[in-house]
């Protein structure tokens, strides 16, 4: 098949070889913490403290870790790409990190919200932010001491789902790197893709939950399969 527009997907597992914790692997965050305790709207308003704690110390944390070779890759081929075959690359990602952004990626979509947001449940402006949020700052823009993390938890709607959608039906390839396949709505890209027309790839380190979906399944770490497939579709 001949590709021009290609969407790739990815999640924690392309941030993993840059320290940053995975979600459901051994001793990742839902080991260490109950995504009902933290990652919900109702927890957030059952005990804001905690939860505020938990993105406050995540927020920190990132901004002590630098993008790896994974993120790097897909940041040429997002440049490379579109002179090569005249075609988009999107990369839809479901990390709060800003790896791809600093590891030179431009077309990134953050679907499930971003670490280095706050969002005023107020006014519903958005600001950027890199310090913590536990003491209750004011919002900058209508001075409430409502602003919260932004980012989607379960059972809130992610961002952006039309603009996704959109790039799929336009894509030849989708692309599917370091994610569980566990999350709604991300785990059913790979049908939604493959219904559309799209040929579909898995790159991760062992298979998902939806393996079966993908045309093509290649394992290991990302920072090795990830620019070895980049090399490949550059020539
Ligand atoms: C490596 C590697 C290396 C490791 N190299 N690979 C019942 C059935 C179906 C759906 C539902 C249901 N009940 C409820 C739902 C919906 C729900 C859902 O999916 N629940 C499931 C648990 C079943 N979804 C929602 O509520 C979503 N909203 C929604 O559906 O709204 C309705 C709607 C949708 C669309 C239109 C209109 C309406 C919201 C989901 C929000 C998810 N939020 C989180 C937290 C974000 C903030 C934060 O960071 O704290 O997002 S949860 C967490 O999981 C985070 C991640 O983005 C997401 C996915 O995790 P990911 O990235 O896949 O990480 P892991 O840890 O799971 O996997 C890592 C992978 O990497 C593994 O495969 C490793 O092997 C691999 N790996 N090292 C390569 N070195």
């Amino acid at each position: 098949m001949h590709v021009r527009n290609i969407v790739i997907l990815t999640g924690a597992g392309v941030s993993a070889e840059s320290g940053i914790d995975t979600f459901r692997d051994a001793g990742g965050l839902w080991e260490q913490h109950r995504v009902e305790d933290v990652a919900t709207p109702e927890a957030f308003a059952r005990d804001p403290d905690l939860v505020h704690r938990f993105y406050d110390m995540r927020r920190a944390a990132i901004q002590t870790k630098q993008p790896n070779a994974a993120h790097a890759a897909l940041a040429r081929l997002d440049r490379e790409w579109p002179k090569k075959a005249g075609g988009e690359v999107l990369i839809v990602t479901q990390n709060v990190d800003d790896l791809h952004e600093r590891g030179g990626a431009l077309n990134v979509l953050h679907m499930h919200g971003e670490h280095l947001t706050a969002w005023c449940a107020a006014c519903d402006a958005r600001h950027r932010w890199t310090g913590p949020l536990s003491h209750r700052p004011p919002c900058p823009a209508c001075a409430a001491p409502a602003l919260r993390p932004d980012v989607v938890w379960f059972g809130e709607v992610p961002y952006r789902m039309d603009e996704i959608f959109a790039a799929l039906r336009e894509a030849d390839l989708f692309v599917s790197i370091g994610t569980s396949g566990a999350v709604y709505p991300a785990a059913g890209f790979v049908r939604a893709a493959r219904d559309l027309g799209a040929r579909t790839l898995e790159l991760n380190l062992e298979r998902s939950q939806g393996s079966a979906w993908f045309d093509e399944t290649r394992l290991g770490p990302a920072t090795e399969i990830v620019p070895a497939w980049v090399d490949e579709m550059l020539g």
